[in-house]
């Protein structure tokens, strides 16, 4: 079975392991499996720092997926060091909010390098996972240059407005400055990379992670070609929400949400994606919100299991009643 999963980082990435397991792919290299998965990252996080191209959801996904990743951070290497940042700071090297550790410049090191060599992010992405192995196919949703730009009010000059980069607002401020606007910049011009659309056509179900659905998901929507190509697939497209009781599980889903109008509650997620049956531009055949809860999503399946991502088996439960809802069989 072709399963493609669209996601952002941390949230996503759990999500990918607990598909994997709930298809039982063995650990790479250790057998083969009828299943393949897909995973369609968002780069709209995408940041160059000190130099260094940083594309921290890829980073996410294949840390996580290769058993790399800090469990507690959820992004970046286990038993990281800091000593470049350290010495970085000591020259006064700004940014200093933005956090390098020493084993994950050496992954930034190879992709500028790369990219510098003119290789695509796809080629890179495809170079760095023969060494971490994830296990599923990691495709960046375009090679060409889209960055998250959030529109605020500027905290130094009151009365005026700027655009930070997504990484400033998120990890400098927290996103604590309300956002006016939150901008793909780039997506009108850019592509799908080679291989996304495909995927999504031959899919024999497509998953949308519970990720944040303003800067990851929708970004990876925000690529020309994307949605058309999930509203004209075969295959059943099931999202799950990022939204349980009103919250958003983990990230500041919320400050986005609020800042396209949309109300940070499952069914209003799920209303915001809408109906790809009875709406012009609508994504999804099935919803899933986290059980107890109910939302009415016109024209779209709606499903309440646990959705709180605890373990790779919880998470695997969910992606089994997600697959079931999508009309196809996990065995
Ligand atoms: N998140 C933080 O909260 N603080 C950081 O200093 C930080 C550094 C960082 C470096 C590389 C990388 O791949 C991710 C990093 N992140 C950091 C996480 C990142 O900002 C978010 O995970 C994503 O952009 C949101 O999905």
């Amino acid at each position: 079975m072709k399963v493609v999963v669209v996601v952002g980082g941390v949230g996503g990435a759990r999500f990918l392991l607990g598909v994997k397991a709930a298809l039982g792919l063995p650990p790479v290299g250790e057998g083969d499996s009828p299943h393949r998965v897909t995973a369609l990252v968002n780069t709209g996080d995408d940041v160059w720092m000190h130099g260094l191209r940083i594309c921290p959801d890829l980073d996410t996904c294949m840390y996580t997926l290769g058993g790399g990743v800090d469990p507690k951070r959820g992004w970046g290497h286990a038993e990281e060091t800091w000593t470049v940042k350290s010495e970085l700071e000591a020259y006064g090297a700004e940014p200093t909010w933005f956090s390098l550790g020493d084993k994950d410049i050496a992954t930034h090191l190879i992709r500028t390098r790369m990219l510098r060599a003119g290789y695509p992010l796809s080629a890179v992405t495809e170079a760095l996972c023969d060494r971490w192995r994830p296990g599923v196919e990691l495709l960046p949703m375009t090679d060409d240059r889209v960055e998250t730009h959030v529109v605020v009010d500027d905290p130094d000059e009151a009365g005026q407005q700027k655009a930070l980069h997504f990484q400033e607002w998120w990890v400098r401020y927290r996103a604590k400055l309300p956002a006016h606007t939150i901008v793909p910049v780039g997506a009108e011009e850019a592509t799908p990379a080679p291989g996304v659309v495909k995927a999504i056509e031959e899919a024999d179900v497509v998953l949308l992670a519970p990720s944040n659905p303003v800067v990851s998901i929708g970004t990876v929507l925000s690529v020309p070609g994307v949605r058309e190509a999930l509203r004209r697939t075969q295959a059943s497209v099931v999202g799950v929400s990022p939204i349980i009781g009103g919250k958003p599980v983990r990230g500041m889903a919320d400050a986005c949400l609020s800042a396209i109008g949309v109300e940070t509650s499952a069914e209003a997620v799920g209303v915001h994606y809408g109906s790809r049956q009875t709406s012009e531009d609508g994504l999804l055949d099935g919803w899933l919100v986290h059980q107890g809860e109910s939302a009415d999503v016109p024209g779209v399946a709606v499903r309440a299991v646990p959705l709180l991502m605890t373990d790779v088996d919880a998470t695997a439960a969910m992606v089994r009643a997600a697959l079931d809802l999508a009309g196809v069989d996990s065995e």
